[in-house]
């Protein structure tokens, strides 16, 4: 079912900015880039392996991304179609990525010496990327944050004892003081990340923390005082924003009492978000690309991550599907931008995205010389590759008279479209 856009007002909260930029741009840039790059053994390498915070310093001490260069990450980033990204400012680890008033335990206090988050809004914002934040509420370095299930040191009864005092209003100021400034220094911000909300039991550990813990009413009303237009994700406990179903394609538009809301799937292009040198769980350049065009049509966005290295660099593997996207983007993106789902019925291993009276097939699995498109006879006018521009002869299947020239299966009131036998290579 195509969505109706105007009903999307219905589920998305009217204090929060316009989302019209959000919802024609489809695709983002989700980068995370901290401690966890040097260790390169995922981003919660620290809860993994229940490293103290003590040890973890190691890292910090070490952290120096010589071949930084957000320039080129940028430029990168605008090749491979992406309009928006969406940086971590801070993730679990507390390590902060900007030069914040509120702790030392901040990238100017590295060998890095330098705020790499201005470094890279900058050079973002030069490429015309809109600006997105990614912000932990979770915190496992700040000595005032409760320890909870996600705790690195959650079965450390040591050093559970010694935080029996911490107190929750403590760090919730912290980090509202730390959103405040983050909003305050950076220019636009169009997108806040939050990340994340679990007060009811989650995988098996205890309730961790919500709405009231971070309170988050008196957060979202900051962030909205600060930068009228910006949206938020959902991922405050405040059951608003914009949905973010995570490393999964949803089967189809997501709604809440029957009315759309706006979605975007989040995913890692191998099973790290956090630049790790030995997994090998890469998803193929084509299999992502198929993921942008089955997100778009389901009317979603791709948050799709990369995890540069601790030299700041951005390695071959990821780089090679970047380009890949970029290079089927070139061709393709006006079947992405702007466009959303369908309400013909999709033929099998198809996908069809949408804008006005554009009708654009995404064919998955090529067929044998002939692909049929139930309920289109009558409403084509014209039929033609995206790629190359070139003519697509098709025959109607009229309702009314019998086709037998070719097989007696084809549903009336389709369409067929002769195709060469040859897949065009573009992927
Ligand atoms: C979170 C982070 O923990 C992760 O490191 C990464 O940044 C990702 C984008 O977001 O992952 C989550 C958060 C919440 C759930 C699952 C994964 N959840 O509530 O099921």
């Amino acid at each position: 079912m195509k969505t109706d856009h105007s009903a999307i007002r219905k589920n998305w909260p009217n204090h929060y900015g316009d989302p019209e930029w959000f919802i024609h741009d489809r695709f983002g840039l989700f980068i995370h880039f901290g401690l966890y790059s040097n260790a390169a053994r995922h981003e919660w390498v620290m809860r993994w392996e229940n490293i103290h915070p003590d040890t973890y310093r190691k890292y910090f001490e070490r952290f120096n991304p010589d071949r930084f260069d957000p320039k080129e990450w940028a430029i990168t980033a605008k090749k491979a179609g992406y309009k928006y990204f969406v940086i971590t400012t801070k993730h679990h680890d507390g390590f902060c990525l900007w030069d914040t008033a509120f702790t030392d335990y901040k990238v100017t206090n590295t060998p890095a010496k330098r705020d790499l988050l201005k470094e890279i809004v900058d050079a973002f914002r030069a490429e015309g990327l809109k600006v997105g934040f990614y912000h932990s509420l979770l915190d496992w370095h700040h000595p005032e944050f409760p320890v909870d299930g996600t705790h690195p040191q959650s079965n450390d009864e040591d050093f559970k004892k010694s935080a029996a005092g911490r107190d929750m209003s403590k760090y919730v100021e912290y980090l509202h003081n730390q959103v405040r400034e983050l909003l305050t220094n950076y220019g636009k911000v169009d997108y806040l990340w939050f990340d994340f909300s679990y007060p009811q039991e989650n995988w098996g550990w205890s309730v961790g923390k919500g709405a009231e813990d971070w309170q988050s009413e008196k957060l979202e009303k900051l962030c909205l005082e600060l930068q009228p237009h910006i949206i938020l994700n959902d991922r405050l406990d405040l059951h608003r924003g914009i949905q973010t179903p995570e490393q999964y394609q949803p089967l189809k538009p997501l709604v809440k009492e029957g009315h759309p809301v706006l979605w975007e799937a989040c995913q890692a292009m191998n099973g790290s978000w956090g630049y790790h040198r030995d997994n090998l769980d890469w998803k193929s350049s084509e299999m992502l690309i198929k993921m942008l065009i089955d997100t778009v049509s389901k009317d979603g966005n791709l948050l799709l991550n990369i995890g540069p290295n601790a030299r700041g660099e951005i390695e071959p593997l990821t780089k090679e599907r970047l380009d890949a996207i970029g290079k089927w983007m070139d061709l393709h993106s006006q079947s992405i931008y702007g466009a959303r789902n369908s309400d013909f019925v999709t033929p099998v291993d198809c996908r069809y995205t949408q804008k006005g009276n554009r009708l654009y097939l995404h064919i998955f699995s090529w067929p044998f010389k002939h692909i049929h498109l139930p309920g289109l006879a009558g409403k084509v006018e014209y039929a033609q590759f995206l790629h190359d521009g070139s003519e697509l002869f098709f025959r109607e299947h009229n309702p009314n008279i019998h086709v037998t020239h070719m097989t007696a299966e084809i549903e009336p009131g389709s369409i067929t479209i002769e195709l060469p036998v040859q897949k065009p290579d573009v992927t």
